[in-house]
């Protein structure tokens, strides 16, 4: 009920609807109307009321609403079904609750994440109205060895969209970052479900930081956010808007191709390590390495201190500038 009433405050665009009306239209007392309104109030809406009028939704972009997402939204099959929550442990394990009965492409974001997820266990900060936090559901059908290039096709779609709607200058740190001046701004967290040969879902999460003016003391020399490197604040709807369309013409562009070949142009055009010397640590061991190339899957090809090339697979490593992040 909650839902469908705030939808109907949302198509009346900031005008006022009688608390008669949609009693009648929801057939419910116009007390239970009041209650939902309060509930809609506590969870962060700005309802104005007045007696004569009703009530009337003070559209924000401090918070992000389903109803707004979907009215712009400009995808055929990703985000055609959106979950927006206030508070939620991880969107990536809500998206594993859900994910055997959710549509392909369903997209759960959550305003903030109480114990948001990086890779290997690793925690991700994701307080409350400042960032994306959010996750996508996808139900391809390819075998699991090919999962990972969804990481890459998120990490180009995110970085192109930042670039598109805020001017920032973002750069792709294979596999899974994406980078402002150095500092990460965004990392992305792909888990698969399925059997040796098929995949059951797939779930990409995103993280970005948007609109946070500070990090914890333990990520400031590694961390930034996109309104500390504009000087303003990003509106969240438009790039959120901006990353769905993005995937999914470079996830069809896959699926349909079969190759990462559009995907690839981006990674490799805002590359933040091809060319580069760089860190690679695979838990205790670390070993440098000059990157050579990012082939046609998406592997980074490095020549190592001793001379030999390897090919890196995205799985448990984590790389590093020469001299820092
Ligand atoms: P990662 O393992 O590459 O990066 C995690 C590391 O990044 C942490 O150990 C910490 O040092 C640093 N870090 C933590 N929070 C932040 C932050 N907000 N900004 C910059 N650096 C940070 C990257 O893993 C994958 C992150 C995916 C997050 C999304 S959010 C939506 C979805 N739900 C969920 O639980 N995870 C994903």
């Amino acid at each position: 009920m909650k839902e469908k009433i705030l939808k109907e405050l949302y198509t009346h665009q900031g005008k006022y609807v009688s608390g008669e009306e949609l009693s009648e239209k929801f057939q419910v007392s116009r007390t239970a109307i009041w209650k939902h309104m309060n509930n809609l109030k506590k969870q962060g809406y700005t309802i104005e009321t007045t007696h004569k009028k009703g009530y009337r939704l003070v559209e924000t972009t401090e918070k992000l609403i389903k109803e707004a997402l979907k009215e712009h939204l400009e995808t055929e099959e990703i985000g055609q079904e959106i979950l927006c929550f206030d508070s939620i442990d991880s969107t990536n394990n809500y998206c594993k609750k859900i994910a055997k009965d959710a549509v392909h492409g369903t997209v759960v974001i959550s305003e903030e994440q109480t114990v948001g997820r990086g890779r290997l266990g690793r925690n991700w900060s994701s307080p409350k109205g400042e960032g994306i936090w959010m996750s996508i559901v996808l139900k391809p059908s390819i075998p699991p060895t090919e999962g990972m290039k969804m990481t890459q096709i998120a990490a180009a779609s995110v970085c192109k969209a930042i670039r598109e709607i805020t001017d920032v200058e973002a750069y792709i740190k294979w596999p899974n970052d994406i980078v402002v001046g150095g500092k990460k701004v965004c990392g992305i967290l792909t888990e698969m479900a399925g059997e040796l040969h098929k995949i059951d879902y797939l779930i990409v999460g995103m993280g970005i930081n948007v609109n946070n003016q500070e990090f914890p003391e333990e990520f400031q020399g590694i961390a930034t956010s996109l309104t500390i490197q504009k000087g303003k604040k990003i509106d969240r709807k438009t790039l959120i808007l901006c990353i769905l369309k993005t995937f999914e013409e470079l996830y069809q562009h896959y699926i349909c191709q079969g190759t990462l070949e559009k995907t690839l142009e981006i990674i490799r055009l805002y590359s933040a390590v091809l060319g580069k010397t760089i860190r690679i640590i695979k838990g205790e061991e670390e070993i440098k390495g000059k990157v050579l190339e990012i082939n046609d899957e998406g592997l980074l090809k490095v020549q190592l201190e001793d001379g030999r090339q390897e090919m890196l697979i995205s799985g448990e490593i984590s790389i590093r500038s020469e001299n820092g992040y």
